[in-house]
């Protein structure tokens, strides 16, 4: 049975992955305006992903006997100045969730939850992939710029997440 302390503490990170999602999604509605079809791909399979991590708590919150308790989604910002800047964005994004997650390891440590640790082994891990891969797409758009055919070459380049 999941204590108190950490069914709230899930319940809050499964609306910050919510939110992650509803997060992508609108920077996905910001790629598709500026006719940029590969970040757009890239940041709607981000979007799946995140709601995948939150249906990852969730099942886990009802397995341990848990009450999931949504809570209200904000508006998320529909515009960024640049992709740069977008991937900015991302990378400030996934950073702040790694200290979430951090932080509700240190409460299943101090409850003792041996179970809600193994669970956030794998978001552990997760974090330093997400991390690194806006990191490097960040750090390849600054390098190659994001104007006229390095932005092209980007964008066909995030077009193919997910083929393997
Ligand atoms: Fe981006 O990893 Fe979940 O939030």
């Amino acid at each position: 049975m999941l204590g108190k302390k950490l069914q709230k503490a899930f319940n809050e990170q499964i609306n910050q992955e919510f939110s992650s999602s509803y997060l992508y999604l609108s920077m996905a509605a910001y790629a598709e305006s500026m006719n940029l079809p590969g970040f757009a791909h890239w940041l709607r399979l981000q979007t799946a992903e995140e709601k995948g991590h939150a249906m990852k708590l969730y099942k886990y919150v009802v397995e341990r006997g848990g009450r999931v308790e949504l809570q209200a989604i904000g508006q998320p910002p529909v515009d960024f100045k640049s992709p740069i800047a977008l991937f900015e964005e991302v990378l400030k994004h996934e950073r702040k969730i790694s200290a979430l997650i951090n932080k509700l390891y240190e409460t299943a440590l101090e409850e003792k939850d041996y179970a809600s640790q193994v669970l956030l082994h794998w978001f552990i891990e997760e974090q330093v992939e997400e991390e690194a891969a806006a990191n490097e797409i960040l750090e390849t758009l600054k390098m190659a710029g994001e104007k006229g055919q390095a932005l092209i070459m980007m964008d066909r380049q995030l077009a193919r997440r997910g083929q393997g």
